[in-house]
């Protein structure tokens, strides 16, 4: 079972680079992976409208279908880069999309995933903007204007969002400063969790979580931006943060 995020394909420079890299480790993990889970922002931007999708990341598209057809089980938890992706993974190959944080099961654990962004209430400006883009008639609303003012309109966004997050120390803040952290424990109190999986905050992190008398892992996948980091779990050797190797 493998766990991967923040690509944000389709910013810099390198996104080609990095595309093919990911198809890459993608194609060397199909074979043993039973599941891959998607935590979110896979992409820098989407929009899916009814009838036309944006242009570009076809490789990653085209790799994913590849392993849904080969018969991996593929999650996708939506981002706060690629939240208006909507239905269109899923019409084009099997895939379960979230979003919000979701346990999923395997090998008798309990994995608590999710993209990680908003968790803790930390900020209440991003809770704000992120009820305001994540509205139904917002998005319905959106999807009527021209593609040309919606992108440029969104890639403001989510360029001032990159920044925004950015502001954010690439090392752990501390429990009361790591939103992620404060839901974890908080969702520990409720039910047990053997391991919680996000990412979003771009650093690779491997955290013990208590509860009471529950103790579990949170793991944060770094990214695939700047990291190329990804967790893999087995049930001989439980769960492992590993780098990319070419
Ligand atoms: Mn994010």
């Amino acid at each position: 079972m493998y766990f991967i995020s923040d690509a944000h394909l389709g910013v810099g420079n390198d996104s080609l680079k990095r595309e093919r890299e990911l198809c890459n480790l993608l194609d060397q993990i199909k074979d043993d992976a039973h599941i891959v889970v998607f935590l979110g922002d896979m992409f820098d931007f989407w929009f899916s409208y009814k009838y036309v999708v944006p242009r570009g990341c076809i490789r990653l598209l085209g790799k994913m279908s590849e392993l849904a057809d080969h018969g991996v089980e593929l999650h996708y938890f939506i981002g706060n880069h690629d939240m208006w992706i909507f239905d269109y993974l899923a019409s084009e190959m099997p895939i379960k999309m979230y979003e919000e944080p979701c346990i999923i099961r395997y090998d008798n654990k309990q994995f608590l995933c999710g993209h990680g962004d908003g968790l803790g209430h930390l900020d209440k400006k991003y809770d704000f903007l992120r009820r305001v883009f994540r509205s139904r008639f917002n998005q319905k609303a959106f999807a009527m204007l021209p593609p040309r003012l919606t992108f440029s309109i969104a890639q403001r966004w989510s360029r001032s969002s990159r920044q925004s997050h950015s502001n954010q120390e690439n090392h752990y803040m501390g429990d009361s400063r790591e939103g992620i952290v404060i839901y974890c424990k908080e969702q520990l109190k409720i039910q047990p969790v053997d391991y919680f999986l996000f990412g979003h905050r771009h650093t690779p992190l491997d955290v013990k979580i208590e509860a009471g008398n529950r103790v579990a892992r949170y793991v944060n996948t770094g990214d695939w931006l700047n990291h190329r980091t990804y967790a893999h779990y087995t049930p001989s050797q439980g769960l492992q943060l590993l780098n990319y190797q070419a």
